[in-house]
């Protein structure tokens, strides 16, 4: 089955009761048991709910896994897989991850004697040199938020199954549609789905595939015994949403290569980093790991913050706001936003100045947003001209 049939039918066969297309809402925490161990395969809904079992499997398929499980944020399914780890272990980060992931490693979980290193992963012999015999995990996220970086998939995985690693790709900004980590060797593909699979930046969620029968066992057995799951009715907008990714990502990424081009040389920027552009410095990788180039882009603006602030509120349709994903056009500052929890240091030399902006291309027409880009655009150069 491909793509856009999966989307819209795995999981998703008509209730059994009512015949309705639309799996429904299952609204209960328990279900009736007819007798001790007696039941039809969900007990509570914390441990199950058939709204959620739809979506699990849904979102399972379109990464190609065997197994899905779903939660209430993206972050609270990153949560579920460090509780694979253990006093003392230590995770290789690719360092340019959203900001509360970084967050949620380094302030939180170094707390509970987790170690990490942020080390950049576009080269990996930076990944080789980091790891020692503590190490259980390899994290890349790619592309990366904010910066656009890439890391070779298959690669960086074929390195951390030498090492006995366990590979984690965070496929957020791809979206399945773009990219299958676990086609490419990853173990666990997770995902904020509040962004592309849901689609329309009106729910929160986070998933995880594998086709790992073991390490399943271990996430589905955390998932329950620590309980970040999330409720039907947000499984049932996630679903809802995932069931046009495949056009809406279609659309998400001719309108974010127009933008491209347009923002492209342009004199009051000083970079426009996006994958399809062929001055991207892994614009051969992402033809050869990813489907397409995706619907986000970063600029850094002349002039730092007041600049980047004059672009951003010079616009009409592409909002002021953090997140992504959505059907909307949306701008972000992240040295303010979604990256403000990383120490200034860390951030810029990882690039992420005061000038960054993110953009986060909608399906709007394209024609308008190149109209609204323009007249942000002219609000920067009047200045610095
Ligand atoms: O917000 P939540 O659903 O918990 O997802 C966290 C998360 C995980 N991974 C990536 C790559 C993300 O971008 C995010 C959330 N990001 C934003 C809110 C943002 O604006 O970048």
């Amino acid at each position: 089955m491909k793509f856009s049939t999966k989307a819209i039918h795995v999981g998703q066969e008509p209730d059994p009761t009512t015949g309705a297309v639309i799996t429904p809402i299952y609204q209960t925490s328990t279900y009736v048991q007819e007798g001790i161990g007696k039941h039809k395969g969900y007990e509570y809904a914390r441990t199950g709910n058939p709204t959620r079992t739809a979506l699990e499997q849904c979102l399972a398929s379109l990464e190609n896994a065997k197994y899905g499980l779903c939660f209430a944020s993206g972050l609270a399914a990153e949560m579920n897989i460090m509780y694979m780890l253990k006093q003392g272990d230590h995770v290789v980060v690719g360092e340019d991850v959203y900001g509360g992931t970084y967050r949620l490693f380094q302030r939180v979980m170094t707390k509970y004697g987790l170690k990490f290193s942020f080390v950049d992963s576009r080269d990996l012999s930076n990944v080789e040199k980091a790891i020692n015999k503590e190490t259980r995990m390899l994290w890349l996220e790619t592309p990366t938020n904010p910066m656009l970086q890439l890391v070779d998939i298959q690669a960086a995985t074929k390195l951390a199954r030498s090492k006995g690693l366990i590979t984690v790709v965070d496929n957020t900004f791809a979206s399945p549609y773009l990219q299958n980590p676990l086609d490419l060797g990853a173990d666990i593909v997770v995902h904020s789905t509040t962004k592309y699979i849901g689609g329309h930046s009106d729910v929160v969620g986070g998933a995880l595939m594998t086709s790992n029968t073991e390490m399943y066992e271990e996430l589905k057995f955390h998932q329950n015994a620590c309980g970040g799951v999330p409720g039907p009715q947000d499984c049932f907008l996630t679903m809802r949403g995932v069931k046009t990714l495949a056009v809406r990502m279609e659309q998400h990424q001719k309108n974010a290569m127009e933008i491209a081009k347009l923002l492209s040389g342009h004199e009051g920027l000083e970079k426009v980093i996006y994958p399809g552009l062929a001055d991207h410095p892994h614009h051969e990788l992402a033809k050869k790991q990813m489907r397409g180039f995706g619907g986000m882009l970063s600029i850094v603006v002349k002039g730092g913050q007041d600049a980047a602030q004059r672009f951003m509120t010079g616009t009409k349709l592409f909002s002021l706001a953090e997140s992504l994903g959505g059907v909307e056009s949306l701008m972000c500052h992240p040295s303010t936003m979604t990256h403000g929890s990383i120490p200034k240091e860390d951030r810029e030399a990882r690039g992420i100045t005061d000038g960054l902006v993110r953009l986060s291309v909608g399906i709007e027409d394209v024609e308008d947003l190149v109209e609204d880009i323009k007249t942000a655009l002219a609000k920067i150069s009047a200045v610095t001209a």
